[in-house]
């Protein structure tokens, strides 16, 4: 099946978790995407009743929206559960999130969650960080240039996310900053370095967050636990 497929088979698992009254994250992204539109489905149907959604995106927000699903904005409770896609998923469910470029709304989401379920298709899986994806850093946009300097300064390449002629503007008005990661490094060491560089506002790693991932292949849908 196409990867859009495997997707779709990633995502209805994860659907089928949320419960009725349950308030639930909603991830940002392509595969994500699926695991709302299955989500409005079963709310549509009768399946699940009195569900809210807190969106990670203002696109995952007009989606769940336009499916009728209830959208709350974050605040302090827990969530029962988050669902989101990852651009990379380590052995232990470690991940690079923030392709999508909606890292730091999904971090301030899936963090009060009680229960973090990733999707993927199985070209996310990675046998250690860094392999496939660069490392997404949402930055200020404010003085950049200089804390593009000061990660260089790190020694990490990268450069700033820019699909067009301007420069990529995340949901918080800020830009992203995709960091080659080197070949060797210890990703909570990193995480730290990072995050103590003035101007960094978030990064892409998700460390010890996830629970679980269905992980869909053309030999079907697995379990992954860290
Ligand atoms: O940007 C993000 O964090 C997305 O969740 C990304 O990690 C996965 O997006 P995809 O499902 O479209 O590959």
């Amino acid at each position: 099946p196409d990867l859009e497929a495997l997707k779709e088979q990633a995502a209805v698992p994860a659907a089928l978790l949320v419960e009725s009254g349950m308030r639930v994250g909603l991830g940002t992204g392509s595969t994500a995407k699926y695991a709302i539109l299955e989500l409005g489905r079963r709310l549509a149907a009768g399946e699940v009743r009195g569900v809210v959604g807190v969106a990670t995106s203002d696109a995952s927000e007009a989606l769940a929206r336009d499916l009728g699903i209830p959208v709350e904005p974050l605040d302090p409770r827990p969530l029962d559960l988050a669902i989101d896609g990852a651009d990379e998923i380590d052995p232990g469910l470690n991940l690079i999130k923030g392709l999508g470029g909606a890292l730091l709304r999904e971090k301030l989401t899936e963090v009060q969650a009680r229960r973090l379920v990733i999707i993927a298709d199985h070209t996310k899986v990675v046998s250690r960080l860094g392999e496939k994806a660069p490392l997404p850093v949402e930055i200020a946009r404010f003085g950049f240039l200089s804390t593009i300097e000061r990660l260089r300064a790190l020694g990490l390449g990268g450069r700033l996310r820019q699909p067009g002629a301007q420069p990529f503007v995340t949901d918080n008005g800020n830009y992203i900053f995709d960091a080659a990661l080197p070949q060797a490094f210890d990703p909570a060491t990193l995480e730290r370095q990072v995050k103590g560089t003035l101007g960094v506002v978030e990064t892409g790693f998700f460390l010890g967050m996830a629970e679980l991932a269905f992980v869909a292949s053309p030999e079907g849908v697995r379990e992954v636990r860290g």
